[in-house]
């Protein structure tokens, strides 16, 4: 109906049916027999197409001491081999790009547009950009060394792109690392481990565990791991850092957000509704820094309103493996019943909603959603769905108040052709990134992160690679007193 054929799915039939009796975990350099497994699903379809194991604390146990293992030999070479290693792991991401994107669309319900334009052309762009900071990092962090063994733990919205997030800065500083995907999408990260073997990575460099929250638990609560950097909800980050205070371990967490989109009155609409697009619609809205919150002037709001309206008629909601759509299945039934449960929460407080079409099943149909009061569900919690709000103001002052009207800060966007307005607005939103005219760009070069409930730490860039490497404490001098 949408054009060209689907993507053709049986690139990957193969891998999965060598695996049909379930995939194990990727320890010390290969891969263990799988254990007790869970399903792993298609949600566009609900069809199983795979068992992962469980991860068990022996697991845990065994993956640790293999990253310790390796650890002293894989600081010690030289920082130019451990580029070679990540260069290898990039150019095979390459090699691999189409096998990868399809996994991903048929695990975790994107568009396979945006995993072949975006998430792995992200992920070999993240390793190769890492590759230069292992060649440099010596010289531009003197003092410091890796922390040591890294444990990891990372969300379904973008399964392979948030492990090369992780893995690739904690590597080029000399780390070893356990990682656990998410229970809903752990198959690129296995077929990522598969890439490891192949790259003749040393063993026990990068080890996968597969599994869900307990598995994580015992990972982020490991008492031989020395840093530990998570990313998924907020409720989990804190349940994370109560388990990690006082244990010494370093700790950085990327968490939720409720991201404002402010259109000033002199801003190009026509622009700013293709980043409405974007900041919302892009990976159904499952985006940490989604523009889920869209503040409009109030001179524009109705023109604004109803040139977004007519561009929501465009959008194809379905099959994620047709090169035309735009928007694909939410990630599992358990995340639409949520969001299903968020929106009726909403409408009962007053919210109407402007919908388009979707399919039955797992999806759920882009969503406009006005008359929200600030203080509403809509407002405040973060749907993490194909659902923006629209609210106006008058001022610029106004504005800004609504933007920071949140417990989180991860990211916001600007949309004025006056950029001394879009600057000012800039600095005063309580965001960890801003961005103007333009919304959801994400650069390896670029720390990443937000501030209150959003969590701390940066990713990417030289704030990310600091944060895979300590500073010793320095000695006190002689004859200083102890406090
Ligand atoms: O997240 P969880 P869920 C938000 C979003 C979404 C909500 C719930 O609002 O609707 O969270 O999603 C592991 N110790 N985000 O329930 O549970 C889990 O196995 C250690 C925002 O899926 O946080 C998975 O690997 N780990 C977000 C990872 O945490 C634990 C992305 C994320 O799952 C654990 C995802 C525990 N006690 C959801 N419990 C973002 N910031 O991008 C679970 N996990």
């Amino acid at each position: 109906e949408y054009g060209p054929a689907p993507e053709d799915a049986s690139i990957v039939t193969d891998w999965l049916a060598r695996h049909a009796d379930g995939f194990g975990h990727f320890i010390d350099g290969s891969f263990t027999r799988p254990g007790e497994t869970f399903e792993v699903m298609n949600p566009a379809t609900g069809d199983v197409i795979a068992r992962a194991s469980q991860g068990t604390t022996e697991d845990v146990d065994a993956a640790v001491a293999a990253a310790r293992k390796a650890q002293p030999k894989w600081a010690a070479l030289s920082g130019h081999e451990r580029a070679r290693h990540l260069y290898a792991l990039a150019r095979h991401v390459q090699q691999h790009a189409r096998f990868l994107a399809v996994l991903e669309s048929l695990d975790n319900g994107k568009p396979i547009r945006e995993s072949r334009d975006i998430d792995i052309p992200l992920v070999a762009r993240h390793l190769y950009h890492h590759a230069g900071w292992a060649e440099i990092a010596k010289d531009e962090f003197p003092g410091t060394a890796p922390h040591g063994v890294c444990g990891q733990v990372i969300p379904w919205n973008f399964p392979l792109l948030m492990l090369a997030w992780k893995v690739a800065p904690a590597l080029a500083a000399g780390n070893t690392v356990v990682l656990k995907p998410a229970e809903y999408t752990p198959l690129t990260a296995l077929a990522f481990a598969g890439i490891v073997e192949e790259c003749g990575l040393p063993k026990g460099v990068v080890n996968i565990v597969t599994g869900d929250g307990d598995t994580g638990g015992a990972i982020a609560g490991h008492k031989d791991i020395d840093k530990v950097a998570f990313t998924g909800s907020t409720e989990v980050g804190k349940l994370i850092r109560r388990q990690t205070a006082g244990s010494g371990k370093a700790l950085t967490l990327e968490l939720g957000g409720k991201s404002p989109f402010v259109v000033f009155a002199d801003a190009d609409l026509d622009a700013a509704v293709e980043g409405v697009v974007d900041a919302i619609w892009f990976n159904q809205g499952q985006v940490c820094c989604a523009g889920a919150r869209i503040l409009v002037a109030e001179a524009v709001a109705d023109r604004f309103a109803g040139l977004l309206r007519a561009r929501m008629e465009t959008l194809r909601t379905g099959d994620p493996l047709d090169k035309c759509t735009d928007v694909g299945a939410i990630v599992h039934p358990v995340q639409l019943d949520r969001i299903k449960t968020l929106m009726e929460r909403g409408v009962a407080e007053g919210a109407k909603l402007h919908q388009v079409a979707a399919p039955q099943g797992c999806f759920y149909p882009p969503t406009l959603a006005t008359e929200v009061e600030p203080a509403s569900v809509l407002a405040t919690e973060e749907i993490f769905g194909p659902v923006a709000t629209l609210t106006t103001f008058r001022t610029p002052e106004d504005a800004v108040a609504l933007a920071n009207n949140t417990r989180y800060g991860l990211a916001a966007s600007i949309w004025s052709e006056n950029v001394n307005l879009c600057l000012d607005v800039a600095a005063k939103v309580k965001a960890g990134v801003v961005w103007i005219n333009c919304t959801n760009v994400l650069d390896a070069g670029a720390g990443f992160g937000g501030y209150r409930e959003s969590g701390f730490g940066r990713e990417g860039g030289r704030e990310g690679m600091m944060a895979y490497l300590a500073h010793p404490k320095p000695r006190a001098k002689s004859g200083a007193k102890e406090l």
